[in-house]
């Protein structure tokens, strides 16, 4: 420990800390733009490089950055002085001499960190006359849209990208007025190996890089009276939706969430977790066959876009290891142009399938050629938790005062298994309890593996069923998943299975939920309300749940059998 002064107050705090951490137990807030801590994740975006921190450091000449200078013994700081405060908003000015001013018709309009500080530091006046910069927008990816004007150079993508996710997309460009931030020779995203994991979505303080917009697509099928629109959520939807609408983290507002998408309009409200109980029928019958028929191990889950596109960009000699099942959305947007269409006598060409995803890499993946049965697409439009937040403001719907109401049947029916595929551990859990059963022949009593659970970016377990032991990894963030998957490149890995999410935490860390990046807190509260939803339910077994039974009688024949595996497979191509 070591004693330092801060603003004439003495405290004790760790030798390892900045003065920005030494503040913060202090009582002073110091603002902050790059910075950027994720303790669990392990990574600090500490470039320094908005000098928007800076304080009065005693018996030194210049101004210290608060969130890069260690504490030492003895130090005198002054956060507020006038110096300092002067040189903290001529920053500001700075970066706003050279940023856009369309705030009011800006995708972070209120959401924006530097619209926030630009207000918490009164800023009324910018005494700099800036040159704008008008580079091009890159809108060639389905999943997000670069605008570098509004790049404040925090680099905080640029940490994301690299040293959360290891993708390696973005890195500063040119120099002096025309650093950009972007990818090698500023190709079109499009056009490179970018996964849309939306990680540097989730980071931007700005409006720099957002999800692509397609509430529009969406109200204009609802609005066309030929059209029959039909909407399915995601798992980690409900236990985020809420913090849009005030509500504390980690509430749950799934029947809000569905009386809300009835009142906007939508015909059927479905559930994408009814996708995930058949994802796991599949899924686990598909790991039966490789243990027992010796096919290749181990299996890895699918069901994340950005995780398939990792692979396939980085690790091509690895296709064949993921399971070949579709994702949880896409399967059910199968099954509502084929199975549903035809019990209710509809013409597929006339269904809109909206899916609401935590996720941006799912608009890139619905838009997947290859997924596509009898030329339609399984999915037409993909939008974020915080678009479907807008479209409900939008409609002047209040949400808090909604009543409680049931999903549709027959797609809207789904247990327990497939509400935890929101996070990370939970799709294997789905999995193992299905396997249980199967292969133990009885009624699974103990439906909770704790073994399989936790926030750990790698954990490993062992399952014993009926005296064989499963050995099983699970990674989240794309960092940890190429760990596993260079041991398996070497053939050092031994595991049966492996779950790979590509978001910290799973989808309910996902870059299209509520910002929250930086926030672990909020991660950890979000996934305690899905395993309390989890728990909620009745049957938690997904091959329990008894319209996936009736699917699968009436309909698809037998699981991973020759229709199944048509519909509901696809493969990986490097
Ligand atoms: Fe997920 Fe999914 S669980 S990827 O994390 O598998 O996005 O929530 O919808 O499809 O079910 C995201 C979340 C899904 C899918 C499901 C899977
Ligand atoms: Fe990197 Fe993911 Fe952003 Fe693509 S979406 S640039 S892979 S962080």
């Amino acid at each position: 420990y070591v004693k330092v002064t801060i603003n004439d107050n003495e405290i004790e705090v760790p030798r390892e800390y900045t003065i920005l951490k030494a503040s913060v137990e202090a009582g002073v807030k110091i603002p902050t733009l790059c910075y950027l801590d994720l303790h669990d994740l392990k990574m600090i975006n500490r470039t320094a490089s908005c000098r928007v921190c800076m304080v009065e450091v005693k018996d030194r000449p210049n101004l210290a950055p608060a969130c890069s200078t260690p504490v030492n013994d003895g130090m005198v700081i002054v956060t507020h002085s006038n110096r300092a405060i002067k040189a903290r908003r001529m920053s500001v000015e700075l970066l706003l001499s050279n940023h856009p001013t369309d705030c009011l018709i800006c995708p972070r309009n209120l959401r924006c960190e530097l619209q926030a500080l630009a207000n918490e530091l009164n800023i009324r006046e910018i005494d700099y006359s800036g040159k704008m910069n008008e580079f091009h927008i890159d809108s060639s990816s389905q999943a997000l849209i670069k605008n570098q004007n509004k790049c404040i150079l925090c680099r905080r993508c640029e940490t994301a990208c690299n040293e959360i996710q290891t993708c390696g997309i973005l890195s500063a460009l040119n120099r002096g007025f025309e650093t950009i931030v972007g990818p090698a020779f500023n190709l079109p995203m499009v056009e490179t190996s970018c996964t849309y994991c939306g990680a540097c979505v989730a980071v931007c303080p700005t409006a720099a890089l957002t999800e692509a917009f397609h509430v529009p697509k969406v109200w204009e099928a609802l609005n066309d009276p030929e059209k029959y629109v039909v909407v399915q959520t995601a798992p980690a939807i409900r236990v985020a939706l809420g913090e849009l609408f005030g509500m504390e983290e980690g509430s749950i507002v799934t029947g809000k969430m569905v009386s809300a998408l009835r009142r906007l309009g939508f015909d059927q409200v479905f559930d994408t977790d009814f996708g995930a109980d058949v994802t796991i029928v599949e899924e686990a019958k598909e790991l039966l066959h490789r243990i027992n028929d010796g096919g290749r191990l181990p299996m890895l889950t699918s069901c994340c876009p950005a995780w398939v596109s990792f692979i396939e960009h980085q690790f091509p000699d690895l296709v064949d290891i993921p399971s070949t099942c579709k994702s949880p959305h896409i399967i059910l947007g199968t099954l509502i142009k084929t199975y549903f269409a035809e019990k209710m006598n509809i013409d597929p060409a006339k269904i809109v399938v909206v899916s609401i995803m935590p996720c941006i890499a799912k608009k890139a993946e619905a838009a997947r050629t290859e997924l596509s049965i009898d030329h339609h697409d399984n999915v037409d439009i993909v939008v974020s938790t915080r678009e479907l937040g807008a479209m409900i403001k939008e409609a002047g719907i209040d949400f808090n005062k909604l009543p409680d109401e049931e999903f549709d049947h027959p797609l809207g029916e789904s247990t327990g298994a497939s509400v935890i595929f929101g996070t990370t551990g939970g799709v294997i859990e789905a999995a193992v309890r299905t396997l249980h059963e199967w292969m133990t022949g009885e009624e699974l009593k103990q439906v909770d593996f704790q073994a399989l659970r936790g926030i750990d970016g790698l954990r490993e377990a062992i399952i014993s069923i009926n005296g064989k032991d499963l050995k099983i990894g699970i990674a989240h963030g794309l960092g940890n998943a190429r760990q596993l998957l260079e041991d398996i490149r070497s053939g050092k890995s031994n595991y049966h299975a492996i779950e790979i999410m590509a978001c910290p935490g799973g989808c309910i860390g996902g870059g299209g939920q509520p910002y929250h990046f930086g926030n672990d807190k909020i991660v950890k509260e979000r996934q305690k309300a899905i395993y309390r939803e989890d728990e909620n339910k009745n049957i938690r077994i997904s091959h329990r749940n008894p319209e996936v039974q009736k699917l699968y009688q009436t309909y698809l024949g037998e699981p991973y059998g020759e229709k199944a595996y048509r519909l509901l497979h696809t493969s990986f191509a490097p």
